[in-house]
């Protein structure tokens, strides 16, 4: 699928859909994107306040939840691919409220793919994640998540996600509409919500404020810079084989604690800024993504070493101040006292 599609994508206001925009909009300049997102807590407009200025770039705030408002968008839109990004993407938030994970993810994805039979589209594609598999031990470094690997979710954004894989392989074999999944590793960069991991531990060590690390921090997560992902993205969507799932990872596996001294250690802040709380409920202990369909079948290598990538996000908080200034006054901030208390 070459330039000149027009492309709904969902969730472009969070963090790794604006990412993937970015890269259309440069890469593609023949395509238009439609951007449908419900701006939950975490979409953010000034994410995409440049994006906004693009000829080729609409926003809509809808709900993929509903029904009545998608088929508007696609009628109106006549759209040839959809991307969904849109969900709720937090761990943390769907241990405190579980079905509003299911409202989003699952149904999110039904009604989405009910307007791609209703309307007609080239390809509707998935993206998923790791979590999906569950998780590995420690002390089998020989494992790895194939795209073979049973999905055994722990938590309910797990398996919320693993209930939206089903029915999107499921709209495929019954309907035979053409669909990809991509299940990716944890990723980081420009963007990133800070009520997840590196971004909270950058700007919490730029303010000299404790940095909560769950459990003896010894989970190990693969970690992907948002750039290396969103091209995987892109040609699974435009060259992938249709009803194909492809994991999408870069052997880069870190405990949270390596993440966090790396952070602390980048910014010449103190080791002692790091405090144990209590653990996460199910707390999946390591992922470890088997990339070897995707390099193989499409030619996708990741490109950004780790350290770089963790300079390059640094950075961009750094310069990016007010982003995420403003995203900490608002609700965020009322989520975080919740969990942590005055941290
Ligand atoms: P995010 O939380 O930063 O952004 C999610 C976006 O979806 C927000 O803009 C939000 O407003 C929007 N949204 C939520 N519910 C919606 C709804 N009902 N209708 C329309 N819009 C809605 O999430 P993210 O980290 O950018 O994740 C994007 C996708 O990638 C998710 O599907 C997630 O499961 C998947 N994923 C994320 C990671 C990761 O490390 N962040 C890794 C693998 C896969
Ligand atoms: O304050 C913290 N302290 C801490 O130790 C937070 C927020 C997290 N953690 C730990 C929990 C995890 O082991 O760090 C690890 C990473 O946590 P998150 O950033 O919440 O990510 P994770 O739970 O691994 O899920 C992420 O990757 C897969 C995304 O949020 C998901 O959307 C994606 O599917």
């Amino acid at each position: 699928i070459n330039n000149g599609q027009t492309i709904i994508i969902t969730g472009g206001a969070g963090f790794i859909g604006s990412n993937f925009i970015n890269l259309v909009l440069a890469e593609y300049p023949d395509d238009r994107i439609i951007c449908m997102d419900k701006l939950t807590y975490a979409g953010n407009l000034s994410t995409l306040e440049e994006t906004m200025h693009s000829s080729n770039f609409r926003f809509v705030k809808v709900d993929i939840a509903d029904r009545d408002s998608v088929y508007k968008v696609f009628e109106k839109e006549k759209p040839n691919i959809v991307v969904n990004f849109a969900a709720e993407s937090h761990v943390d938030r769907s241990i405190e409220d579980p079905g509003l994970f299911l409202q989003a993810n699952v149904i999110g994805t039904g009604v989405l793919m009910d307007a791609c039979r209703r309307y007609g589209i080239r390809r509707y594609h998935q993206v998923s994640t790791d979590e999906v598999y569950g998780d590995l031990p420690l002390d089998r470094p020989d494992l790895l998540f194939t795209e073979d690997t049973p999905l055994q979710a722990s938590s309910p954004y797990s398996a919320s996600k693993a209930a939206a894989d089903m029915l999107v392989l499921a709209y495929h074999r019954t309907y035979g509409l053409p669909v990809s999944i991509s299940r990716c590793s944890n990723n980081y960069g420009p963007n990133h919500f800070p009520e997840k991991l590196i971004p909270l531990t950058i700007i919490r060590a730029l303010a000299d404020q404790p940095i909560p690390v769950y459990g003896n921090g010894i989970n190990v997560r693969d970690w992907i810079y948002v750039e290396d992902h969103c091209r995987a993205i892109d040609l699974v969507m435009r060259k992938g084989h249709e009803g194909e799932v492809y994991n999408i990872g870069g052997h880069n596996e870190r405990s949270n604690l390596e993440v966090v001294k790396t952070i602390l250690h980048e910014l010449e802040k103190p080791e002692s800024l790091i405090i144990y709380v209590k653990d996460r409920p199910g707390h999946d202990m390591r992922y470890a993504i088997d990339p070897t369909k995707i390099h193989q079948e499409l030619g996708w290598l990741p490109e950004t070493e780790f350290e770089n990538g963790i300079r390059r996000t640094i950075r961009w908080y750094v310069q990016h101040r007010k982003w995420w200034e403003d995203i900490q006054s608002g609700e965020y901030r009322n989520y975080f006292e919740k969990m942590y208390g005055s941290l």
